[in-house]
């Protein structure tokens, strides 16, 4: 039995969870915290809300409420929906909790009175108008290392790279939009350049085996960069007061106190318990595992470890497995955009459907690269692999038991060869998801897991027991009693991956009381995990079909979104240039009807109209064919623009324009008279 300290990042509480957090972070880790419980390790999962920094703020300008408002408010919904979900962390914590603040104080105390830190006078950017020092996102500028405008003070998301407000190119405040002048002001920064040669030697050299390659590729790349000391406090009033004498006004950074965040709900987590914490982070065989996304991996391979080993007396981390990121559809996942699938929605919408969600991101994770959630790939996820392979598998042999044996688990008679290899198989599964599992390939380790539903499918599809029963009774009992077997390995491997089910799945086995319960070594060790005689339950579907309409609802909601952030993008065009009224006389608009409409051949767009305008009726071709279908309009009162030259458009002569204009859900409006008009009535 190992101790294992694992930590999932702690996330913003400017907003709630989406799908991004969870495939990147919070599912791995929960598969390999629940994996290592199982294996009878001793495991202190921790997170918390991560409720400092300027994100914070913005957020709190931005709903005109405090900044404590804004963090209970999504501490709660967070909390809870991870809850739902299905994450088992040891303890969740927050960061504006006393004990945090304790923490953090403390630990930055004594790196300062070790003389750790350079104090240091220097010019930071200042915002005039807002009178505040502008840092983090505070300030977007272009990114020094890869171009990128919009960077913000403290890091750039494109590029992850992270730097000092300072190094920011054409710096604007994000508060204002002003240029930011700079004023002189005092901080403590911790010389990362005094860390490179040792980060080198214990990442690059040390961890060039075990760590992703996208993370060895970061490290290395900021290490080539060369370190410089970065500022860790902060003028600000939101966060954890600089715990020095005589300073006001200043805070730590929050990237200096939110990785304390871990050690601070280990803390609250053992007093809990009635534990002591120190071994899981200061014992050197303890394991440390940071779960994080890519832009979090300078702050948990570079910063912390740095600080850890400023202050002396704590482990480092084993491992830093950070995942890239998960678009949605095709684009970026995106808070500020509301392009996101919020976990508690998801959990509003698909009540007790959480192992379908759990599935489908980790069979898409981002492990080596970026990767797409689609609603279309949940859905074939679900119904074509969870129903079809795992679910279907399970109710055959339940049925099918309750059918033969009033679900009375038989005696086997003497196996054939067929059985006896189908078993080995069996004992085979724990060793292999183990082995992705504990190389953080937890879609690999996930696929492997339903290899093992295919394998009973594959035996009862090959040994036909609905069949066989006719004739060869004995028989049946020998397969029935191997299928129970496998579905009973099923209920213990699946646990780390679908908690739900595996819980399900064992009430439908009747195997949840201690007596009867199986530990992922007996998969492999045993071939009666389920005795014979043993008393299982009824049928019950382990997963539903999900509808076509199911998912429409939730594309619909996506192109809202995209429509909306269309309408707030697209600013009111300005006025065109002033003209004369001679210029509008020579405009002549009138009413007019649609009496025909066609499809221009091969055009997406064009319509081609018969319009009687009053003094005549004529052809006119018009851009609507994909706001309007032909037979919807026939009848349509317009304003047409008659005499505006003649134009040939895919060989048809159009004479005049209808004058439309565009709604807020993207699409083309008429403009028609609000009263009955005459045909050939001006509009002036
Ligand atoms: N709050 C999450 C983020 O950067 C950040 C993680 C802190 S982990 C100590 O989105
Ligand atoms: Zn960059």
């Amino acid at each position: 039995m190992s101790r294992y300290t694992i930590t999932a990042a702690l996330p913003y509480t400017n907003g709630p969870v989406h799908i991004g957090h969870l495939a990147g972070v919070y599912v791995p880790a929960d598969i390999y915290a629940r994996y290592l419980r199982l294996k009878g390790n001793d495991v202190a999962f921790v997170c918390g809300s991560d409720e400092h920094g300027v994100p914070i703020t913005l957020k709190a300008k931005k709903e005109g409420v405090t900044p404590q408002q804004v963090v209970d408010k999504y501490h709660e919904i967070i909390k809870s929906s991870f809850s739902e979900f299905g994450i088992t962390f040891d303890n969740y914590s927050r960061t504006s909790a006393k004990i945090h603040h304790d923490t953090a104080s403390e630990f930055f105390k004594e790196l300062n009175e070790k003389n750790e830190f350079i104090e240091e006078v220097s010019e930071q950017l200042y915002d005039e108008e807002a009178n505040q020092f502008l840092a983090d996102r505070f300030v977007v500028g272009t990114c020094p290392k890869c171009g990128f405008e919009e960077s913000y003070g403290d890091q750039c998301e494109n590029c992850g790279t992270s730097h000092n407000a300072t190094d920011l190119i054409n710096p604007k405040s994000a508060i204002t939009g002003n240029v930011p002048t700079t004023k002189e002001t005092k901080h403590w920064f911790l010389p990362l350049d005094k860390y490179e040669t040792w980060l080198r030697e214990w990442i690059v050299e040390g961890h060039k085996h075990d760590w992703k390659t996208n993370v060895l590729g970061q490290v290395k790349s900021w290490l080539d960069d060369g370190l410089r000391p970065r500022a860790v406090t902060r003028d600000l009033d939101w966060g954890i007061p600089v715990p020095a004498e005589g300073v006001e006004g200043k805070v730590l950074y929050v990237w200096f106190d939110a990785p304390i965040g871990y050690i601070s709900s280990t803390k609250e987590w053992a007093a809990e318990k009635g534990k002591d914490w120190e071994p899981y982070w200061k014992d050197k065989d303890t394991k440390l595992i940071h779960f994080i996304g890519k832009d979090n991996i300078v702050f948990h391979c570079i910063i912390f470890p740095a600080m850890l080993k400023a202050e002396g007396s704590y482990i480092l981390p084993e491992n830093v497995p950070a995942n890239e990121f998960l678009n949605l559809e095709g684009n970026k996942i995106s808070t500020s955009r509301n392009w996101a699938v919020w976990l508690h929605e998801y959990l509003e919408d698909f009540p007790d459907k959480q192992d379908v969600l759990r599935y489908a991101l980790t069979a898409n994770a981002p492990e080596t690269k970026d990767n797409d959630f689609t609603w279309k790939d949940f859905q074939t996820r679900n119904n074509s692999e969870l129903v079809a392979i795992f679910g279907n598998f399970i109710n055959r042999v339940v049925v099918l038991t309750n059918k033969y044996y009033d679900g009375i688990v038989p005696v086997p008679n003497e196996y054939s060869d067929v059985d006896l290899e189908t078993l080995e198989k069996v004992k085979q599964f724990p060793s292999s998801i183990s082995n992705s599992v504990e190389r953080y390939r937890f879609r690999e380790a996930m696929m492997e897991l339903m290899n093992l539903a295919r394998l009973g499918n594959k035996y009862l599809a090959d040994e036909e027991p609905w069949k066989v029963i006719k004739a060869d009774e004995e028989r049946v009992k020998t397969v029935m009693y191997v299928a129970l077997q496998i579905a009973t390995a099923l209920s213990v491997l699946s646990e780390p991956f679908l908690p739900f089910t595996s819980n399900k799945l064992k009430e439908i086995l009747n195997v949840h009381s201690s007596a009867v319960e199986n530990s992922w070594k007996d998969v492999s060790d045993k071939t009666d995990l389920l005795l014979s005689n043993h008393q299982i339950g009824k049928a019950e579907l382990l997963f539903a079909k999900i509808e076509d309409k199911d998912i429409q609802i939730q594309l619909d909601r996506l192109e809202a979104t995209k429509v909306a952030n269309e309408q707030e993008k697209k600013t009111v065009e300005p006025q065109k240039e002033t003209i004369e009224f001679d210029d509008f006389t020579k405009l002549d608009i009138r009413i007019g009807t649609i009496l025909e409409a066609e499809k221009v051949p091969k055009t997406k767009k064009l319509l081609k109209l018969k319009v009687d305008v009053g003094i005549d009726t004529r052809t006119i071709v018009s851009g609507i064919a994909e706001s309007f279908k032909p037979e919807e309009i026939i009848g349509q009162r317009v304003s047409v623009l008659l005499n505006l030259a003649p134009r040939t458009l895919r060989g048809v002569e159009s004479q005049g324009m209808i004058l439309m204009t565009d709604t807020t859900d993207g699409k083309l409006a008429f403009i028609e008279p609000e009263k009955d008009v005459e045909n050939g009535e001006s509009v002036s």
